[in-house]
């Protein structure tokens, strides 16, 4: 319980809307945390997998019909519509207040109201920001203790604070009809309803530190973003921070866990992972770049971890991990998932909950979005910067997202406004994070496109005054693209740890320690500046890699062109005059 009188006024009028029958408060306490997860298995919400070989860990199977983010039923519900933007789903706020509080009335007869006061950020941070989140769902319980930093101490921060984001979520009856995630950046109020999926319904993620953060960031002069923090540590011991941007599903959780190839090892290379999905970010009071990672876990993808790929996250996975929509290999009372090992079991039962055959079966055992909530203590390479409430001051941004053929696989902007213009392009195949089709190109800014919670226009141009302010302490940007693929539809580049050897051109560019070509599209290595030693049989195209094509760039003003037009007036003018530039440089 809390001594706050707003967030015990707000409480008390949940109670009476969604009518549970009994409300518990979490404050992290472990033995509360335990007997929610026993009743959990013992409701089948949660298995208990085999302790010896993966302690405290669990596997759920959610819904069929809820198993990723859905955009198309998620709404940014600000007074005027031009506030929302062209990128986001809108409805007048009454509207929708009157619809979910309609669909929220009774929403908890028969079970317990959970109360759960979080913090994002590390405790103590100036730039920490707390929230509450109710729900009645136990998995949002035990996943939201992984993902946020939720204590007494942090009950005590809430005792006393004015603000606070109100995060009201119900599984309800999981109708996909009635399903809405909706956002009211005026009221710092986020309600969720019908869904249990992670980017839906544990609203301290991507609903809060994104949707809202972003909102509130503008407001007060800083920028929340669907971006990793790594710092990368050269020989000499020196420490350079860098911020990542990909779309979803895109390699965020793979960079950031990165372990250099053995000859950068060998040299004394090391990555530290300070977060690997949202950065906050903040001018420091030497005017630099600073960012803090706002969550205390990860929710990552699991398809695709292996060995070779992310050995540091299947060793963080290992223990007090929840597994979503992964196979259950029922002799071992383990997990398993596509792209694991060539070794699928032949007892098991596949993520709708069929018995399942991986010898013989035809369709996928583990969903493509199937995932991991696991805790960041348990990261081999956790930076020792991670609760630094200050945070670590950033060297460069990248952006990137999954293009087979336009994008090379490195460039670095001209400036920072041209890299404002370089993110503000960033377009990227759709993946399976969020429902609808897969595979599609479309815009998504700064990896935001979902995720901004105002007018992306607006956010441009808060984008461009952020650089103003930083003048020459700006970080350098840069653009990457590990998904370029040959005309047999492959990935030419190996991708995975070996993208070491484009952090380390960029950490060359930003150091002033390697010459680069002047491009039309801006400044690129020369195929020989990109380190291959080692590479072995791997060794890619690097030509092909590093290719302009100058009519695919051409087809590409036009679409960027149509895209901009749909900011109308609120696309800074500076963009369009960046766009022009590169045209004419393109001729
Ligand atoms: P979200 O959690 O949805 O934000 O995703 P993310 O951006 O953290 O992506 P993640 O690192 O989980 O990777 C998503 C998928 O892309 C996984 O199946 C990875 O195996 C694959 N992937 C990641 N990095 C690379 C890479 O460098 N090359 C290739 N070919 N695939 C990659
Ligand atoms: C993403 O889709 O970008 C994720 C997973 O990181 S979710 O939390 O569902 O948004
Ligand atoms: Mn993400």
């Amino acid at each position: 319980m809390t001594e706050n009188q707003k967030v015990k006024k707000w409480v008390d009028w949940a109670v009476d809307l969604c009518k549970p029958n009994k409300v518990m408060w979490i404050d992290g306490d472990t033995k509360v945390l335990d007997e929610l997860r026993n009743a959990a298995i013992k409701s089948g919400e949660l298995i208990k997998l085999n302790q010896e070989l993966l302690p405290g860990c669990y596997l759920h199977r959610s819904a069929i019909n809820d198993v990723a983010r859905s955009e198309d039923k998620t709404f940014v519900c600000t007074t005027k519509e031009e506030d929302a933007g062209p990128n986001n789903n809108w409805r007048p706020p009454k509207d929708m207040y009157t619809r979910l509080e309609g669909l929220f009335d009774g929403c908890m007869s028969g079970r317990t109201m959970y109360v759960i006061p979080f913090c994002m950020g590390p405790v103590g941070s100036p730039f920490a920001k707390l929230g509450v989140e109710i729900t009645d769902s136990i998995y949002v319980v035990l996943n939201m203790d992984i993902m946020t930093r939720i204590s007494p101490d942090v009950v005590k921060m809430l005792d006393s604070a004015n603000d606070f984001v109100k995060c009201l979520h119900s599984t309800a009856d999981l109708n996909e009809d009635n399903r809405l995630i909706c956002h009211f950046p005026e009221d710092n109020g986020i309600w969720s309803i019908n869904s249990g999926y992670g980017g839906n319904a544990l609203l301290g993620k991507k609903c809060f530190a994104l949707r809202i953060a972003s909102y509130q960031a503008k407001q007060e002069g800083w920028l929340a973003e669907h971006m990793l923090i790594i710092g990368i540590e050269n020989p000499k011991g020196e420490v350079h921070y860098i911020c990542a941007a990909f779309p979803s599903a895109c390699g965020k959780t793979n960079l950031a866990m990165l372990i250099p190839p053995e000859i950068y090892r060998k040299k004394g290379y090391k990555v530290w992972c300070v977060g690997d999905d949202i950065a906050w970010l903040r001018i420091g009071p030497d005017g630099r770049l600073w960012a803090i990672n706002p969550e205390n876990g990860y929710f990552g993808v699991v398809p695709g971890t292996n060995r070779q790929t992310n050995p540091n996250a299947l060793a963080t996975i290992a223990t007090d991990t929840i597994y979503t929509n992964v196979v259950h290999n029922l002799d071992s009372n383990t997990v398993w998932w596509e792209g694991l090992d060539s070794n699928p079991p032949e007892n098991a039962v596949d993520w709708r909950g069929e018995v399942w055959n991986g010898k013989t079966a035809a369709a996928k055992g583990a969903h493509p979005n199937s995932r991991f909530t696991t805790p960041a203590r348990n990261c081999p390479c956790l930076s020792p910067e991670f609760e630094n409430p200050m945070g670590v001051p950033i060297s460069a941004i990248i952006f990137g997202g999954r293009r087979a053929k336009t994008a090379p696989l490195v460039y670095q902007a001209r400036d920072f406004a041209h890299g404002v213009f370089v993110g503000s392009v960033l377009a990227s195949e759709t993946t399976a994070a969020q429902t609808g089709a897969v595979g599609v190109v479309r815009y998504d800014s700064m990896a935001m496109k979902p995720f901004c919670g105002y007018n992306m226009g607006d956010y441009f141009g808060h984008w461009l005054e952020i650089g103003k302010k930083l003048g020459d302490k700006a970080p350098a940007v840069f653009n990457v693209n590990w998904f370029r693929t040959d005309e047999n539809g492959r990935f030419m580049w190996p991708g995975f740890g070996e993208n070491m050897r484009v952090l380390e051109w960029i950490l060359a560019r930003c150091n002033d320690e390697i010459n680069a070509i002047d491009t039309s599209i801006g400044y690129m290595p020369r195929p020989e500046d990109i380190n291959t030693d080692g590479l072995g049989n791997k060794m890619p195209p690097m030509q092909e890699l590093l290719r302009i094509d100058k009519e695919l760039w051409q087809t590409e003003i036009k679409s960027i062109k149509e895209y901009y037009q749909t900011f109308g007036d609120h696309l800074p003018r500076q963009l369009w005059t960046e766009l022009e530039n590169l045209e004419g440089r393109l001729k």
